[in-house]
């Protein structure tokens, strides 16, 4: 956000150590050498047709491509358009399934399971889900759904989730997933913005030992969607749910008597392949558009390259499908490359704080995939517990979701990766569709906190407010200069939101909305959001969206949301709230508050800490001057800067002498100690 101070952007903590590749990565990774990095890179970049044109063979095409990319950026013009690869066709699940039936890969493990409950294991070959995703297509066919179809998937992490993706993808159906974190009001809204004809749930979710009612929730969101004909239920638990006859179909129920065969759909390279919502700094979350070649180009590449995957690898990936990097790295790319995917129901503290390494030493994992968050969280519950597994199957762990504190890198690096493993910290973002800036394990040098060079495919700027490049190590703003196969195409309906969110900063450019520079190296530092979004354990958050649901509430005349510095969460949300006259300032409200805002956003944007304001600052236009909150809420007050542009400026002392009032707040920033009860999650 506007001038958030990241805490990572210190080398003086590692005392300038940089980790080369492993012997083991240099004999046999991929791309082995920073010769062979930067070779490829410029071609990515300046022989596009002739990189892409090859790489393009990676994929199986029903008609293959004569074209690779065309495209106009053209800010003034408002045209902004980008097609890869557009005269291609395909099947997205052809290219995740069948490319492997025939091959020794039909009989590997595609998806190995673990439930929440440790005795709950599952597998399934490539075979197998082929068998699944055929028939649970034909299901979909059998309820009336066509190519272009918007179907909802409201799921916890189960092997039907990703059966269902696919199922949609063979018949060329648009899926739409909603974490299943999210609330009954997030479901209805993403559900009427793509207007979705059908929506696939499960009656509960496993986590934590707590049973979520999924199907439930659901009920309550489609109270207001017109759209959606036929809702899919599949019976994690025998539970009690909800049940609308002739709407309401048990998922097992409809599979039984299936046909197994299912021809995949033949898809233009330019069709849609799914819809993932992503917040913004205003107004209503995003329907990102990814469609089908370029993207499973790009997250096929990158999974090959950045993890090096190997055939006997066992890849965990931590995330939750519901957001991007589950689409990319738990469906889309390993599959692509025919990977063994360990697919995890539950959460790292549960039953203790073992359980990722429990896990590990279990299955044996070679790959470890997962968000800054859950380290410092782990790291925090103490050494004794990795200590009590064996890690030694480890060979790689990645990083992704918001910039990795070197403390942490080097946390992981050392008791996880027992000082044997690299660690690729990925940038990249929901629009992205891929890894964008990473290290690749056979090439790069690592410097704890630094995501070290772009992947193929992208060509980055970083630039002042006026466009100008910046000076090396100076902080800009990051841009790329022009599209990369797995780049959304579109939001969803609105093209013109699209243009005005990416393309209206810096002319004829995508403006990625992260601050960044670049080291005298040539190494990127990634420093954290600089619009009105929050990054809370890895999940972005709109600011705006927060402050809408607190000003729902009877007592509440005005919010204003900014976000703080928090040891293991990275930044966690602290709200200012003015009440109507007459409303009493209580923990009893404050409690409310945080309801309010989980059930119209969802349980983790719940602040954690609100503080009454009697007036907020404000310019003589009215515009509330956040910069000037969050130095309040970072108990910065001594570098509050400029207040004589506001209309009131004692509001200001006011705002300082209230927070000094506030409960288990952290002392000013850099503070050590944590005061977050919630359990972070895994991105
Ligand atoms: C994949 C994903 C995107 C935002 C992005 C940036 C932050 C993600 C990061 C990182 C520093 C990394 N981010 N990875 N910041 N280093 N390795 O997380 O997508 O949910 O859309 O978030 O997350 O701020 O702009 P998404």
């Amino acid at each position: 956000m506007a001038d958030a101070t990241p805490h990572h952007d210190d080398d003086s903590l590692t005392h300038g150590k940089t980790f080369p590749p492993p012997a083991d990565f240099q004999a046999r990774a991929r791309c082995a050498s920073m010769e062979d990095y930067d070779r490829m890179w410029h071609r990515s970049v300046h022989d596009t047709d002739e990189f892409w044109g090859e790489r393009a063979k990676d994929l199986v095409w029903i008609k293959p491509p004569t074209k690779t990319l065309e495209y106009t950026w053209d800010s003034e013009g408002r045209t902004i358009e980008h097609t890869w690869f557009a005269d291609g066709v395909l099947n997205v699940s052809a290219n995740c399934l069948d490319r492997h039936l025939g091959t020794p890969k039909a009989d590997k493990i595609a998806y190995l399971w673990q439930g929440d409950d440790d005795a709950e294991v599952k597998t399934l070959t490539y075979a197998e889900l082929h068998r699944e995703v055929c028939k649970f297509a034909n299901v979909l066919k059998g309820l009336g759904i066509q190519k272009g179809d918007r179907v909802c998937i409201y799921m916890p992490m189960i092997l039907e989730l990703p059966i269902a993706m696919l199922a949609c993808a063979r018949i060329g159906a648009i899926h739409s997933v909603v974490f299943g974190g999210f609330s009954a009001d997030a479901i209805s809204g993403r559900v009427q913005d793509s207007s979705c004809k059908l929506l696939i749930t499960a009656n509960v979710g496993l986590r934590g030992g707590k049973h979520i009612h999924l199907k439930n929730i659901a009920d309550e969101a489609l109270r207001d969607t017109p759209t959606i004909e036929n809702v899919v239920v599949v019976n994690r638990a025998e539970e009690e749910c909800g049940w609308v006859d002739g709407r309401d179909h048990w998922y097992h129920e409809l599979m039984a008597d299936a046909i197994p065969d299912c021809e995949p759909e033949p898809m233009n390279a330019e069709d849609p392949l799914y819809i993932l919502y992503t917040s913004g700094s205003t107004g209503k979350p995003k329907g990102v558009v990814h469609t089908s070649a370029g993207y499973l180009l790009h997250v096929k590449l990158t999974h090959e390259y950045t993890f090096d995957v190997r055939d006997d690898d066992i890849y965990w990936c931590g995330a939750d499908i519901g957001w991007v990097t589950g689409h990319s790295y738990i469906v889309y790319g390993p599959l692509a490359n025919g990977t063994t995917n360990l697919l995890f129901e539950g959460i790292p503290t549960y039953p203790d704080p073992g359980r990722m390494w429990q896990v590990i030493e279990k299955h044996k994992a070679t790959i470890l995939y997962t968000a800054p968050t859950a380290i410092r969280a782990l790291n925090r519950s103490g050494d004794e517990w990795p200590k009590k597994y064996d890690l030694s199957s480890l060979r790689l762990l990645g990083s992704v979701g918001e910039p990795i504190n070197p403390e942490a890198w080097l946390w992981y690096h050392d008791n996880i990766g027992g000082g044997r493993c690299p660690i690729v910290d990925t940038w990249w973002q929901t629009e992205t569709g891929g890894h964008m800036i990473t290290p690749l394990p056979g090439a790069h040098t690592l410097k704890p906190g630094s995501a070290s060079r772009p992947f193929f495919g992208v060509y980055p700027a970083v630039l002042r407010d006026d466009g100008s490049e910046c000076a090396r190590g100076e902080k800009g703003k990051l841009c790329i200069r022009k599209p990369w196969p797995g780049m959304m195409r579109t939001t969803w309906g609105d093209h013109d939101r699209f243009m005005d969110v990416y393309f209206t900063a810096f002319k004829d450019l995508y403006f990625t909305s992260d601050a960044c520079r670049i080291d005298e190296d040539g190494d990127y530092w990634l420093l954290g959001r600089v619009d009105d979004v929050a990054n809370v354990s890895g999940h972005l958050i709109g600011t705006a969206e927060v402050e809408h649901a607190l000003v729902g509430h009877p007592a509440v005349a005005e919010a204003a949301v900014t976000d703080i510095h928090h040891d293991i969460k990275g930044r966690c949300l602290y709200v200012f709230v003015t009440l109507v006259d007459g409303a009493e300032e209580s923990d009893t409200l404050r409690g409310e508050l945080r309801e309010e805002v989980s059930k119209h956003v969802g349980p983790i944007a719940k602040p954690d800490h609100i503080q009454f304001a009697p007036g907020l600052p404000k310019t003589r236009s009215g515009k509330i001057m956040r910069r000037i909150l969050r130095k309040i809420a970072e108990g910065e007050v001594g570098s509050i800067g400029d207040t004589t542009t506001l209309a009131d400026p004692a509001v200001v002392d006011q705002l300082v002498a209230k927070r000094a009032e506030m409960k288990g707040l952290p002392a000013p920033q850099g503070a050590a100690e944590g005061f977050c009860k919630d359990t972070p999650k895994t991105s």
